[in-house]
């Protein structure tokens, strides 16, 4: 049985991978940060079958003692601070998580278990102002956030320990993944849990910031499966993943009421308060080489995903509030 160490599983695309791997047969642990009140809703259906460890990405002994004792054969390190906006009021912080984290887990990698394979969750935030659209592997990075930022150094760290340490660590390069367990404060679930709350009379109106901004969305569930594809190739390489059609954040708001029976012209309001010091107007992935070396490919359309959202969203709420 071959084992896996996921870090970030409480988090969206830890949940969802989790459950891939134990779908492929797989021991799966899951590395959990100690907290005064347990976080574990998103794997509370599969927390019988995994086994929870706790470190820290801040904390390079506790990262070396569990993947000693673990021996894995995959490393996922999807922790991190990954919310765009946050870093701008926690730079600091967000260097040590999302970039420093990256070099406490690639060291403990390294001494620790270096038979294994390691991925790195990059970002297409890289990409920030784009230098080419689409964008491809090749294309050069231009982060717009301290996130940005931080991710390139993890990104081109991953790359480095590979090069310098010819380890079989890589990089994917995702582009914006979306689920009804996606955090309440990324656009996408900010606008479906609005859209249920304004159906089911919980709420009038909802504050938007810059509705013009585009992003490649797909399903999380459709991308923890290119994760796992990646360790299993015969040479470590790095792939960009997304679906290669963009749409606007008033698309998805358009999508979004009106799957409700609602008009989003009668609630939507603009707020300065979202509006970001720098912003990614437009990203749009190339995925020929995920889909080529691979084989992978989307399953889930735009429309789709918006329209689960929504649903799991009103059921959710009718369920904890019996409207
Ligand atoms: P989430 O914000 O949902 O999850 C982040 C996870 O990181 C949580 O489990 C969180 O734990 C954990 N974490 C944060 N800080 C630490 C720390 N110091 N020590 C240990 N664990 C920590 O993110 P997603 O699931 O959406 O994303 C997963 C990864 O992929 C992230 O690295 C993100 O930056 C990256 N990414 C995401 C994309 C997306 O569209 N979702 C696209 C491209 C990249 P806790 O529950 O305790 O807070
Ligand atoms: P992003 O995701 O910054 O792309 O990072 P987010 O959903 O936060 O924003 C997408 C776009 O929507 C615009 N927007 C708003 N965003 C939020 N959160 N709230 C609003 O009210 C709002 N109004 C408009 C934003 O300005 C932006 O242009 C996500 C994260 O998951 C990262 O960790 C990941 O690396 C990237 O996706 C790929």
């Amino acid at each position: 049985m071959k084992k896996a160490l996921v870090t970030g599983i409480t988090g969206q695309d830890g949940s969802y991978l989790a459950e891939h791997l134990l779908a492929q047969g797989y021991q799966v642990f899951g590395m959990v940060r100690r907290a005064s009140t347990e976080n574990f809703e998103r794997i509370a259906a599969i927390q019988d079958r995994i086994t929870l460890e706790q470190a820290d990405l801040l904390d390079q002994p506790s990262l070396i003692d569990i993947m000693g004792r673990i021996q894995p054969d995959e490393i996922y390190n999807l922790a991190a601070m990954s919310f765009v906006p946050t870093s701008w009021s926690q730079p600091v912080l967000t260097g040590e998580f999302t970039a420093l984290g990256v070099t406490r887990m690639l060291e403990a990698y390294r001494h620790a278990c270096p038979k294994a394979r390691f991925y790195q969750a990059s970002s297409s935030e890289m990409y920030g102002k784009v230098r080419e659209v689409p964008q491809t592997e090749t294309t050069p990075f231009y982060p717009r956030s301290p996130y940005g930022v931080a991710k390139v150094y993890g990104h081109y760290l991953t790359v480095n320990y590979r090069e310098s340490y010819n380890l079989f660590a890589v990089s994917g390069i995702l582009f914006n993944h979306e689920s009804p367990r996606r955090g309440k404060e990324f656009v996408t679930r900010k606008i479906s849990d609005g859209v249920a709350r304004i159906k089911l009379g919980l709420a009038t109106e909802l504050r938007m910031g810059n509705t013009d901004a585009c992003r490649d969305w797909g399903f999380a569930g459709d991308y923890v499966r290119a994760m796992w594809m990646m360790l299993q190739q015969t040479q470590p390489d790095d792939y960009v993943i997304g679906t290669g059609i963009a749409h606007s954040v008033k698309e998805f708001i358009e999508i979004a009421f009106d799957h409700a029976g609602l008009d989003w012209k009668k609630h939507v309001v603009h707020d300065p308060r979202f509006m970001r010091p720098a912003e990614v107007d437009h990203l749009l992935a190339d995925n020929s080489k995920a889909r080529r070396v691979l084989g992978w490919q989307p399953e889930i359309s735009f429309e789709t995903l918006a329209r689960m959202m929504v649903d799991a969203d009103i059921a959710r709420l009718r369920h904890a509030t019996r409207v």
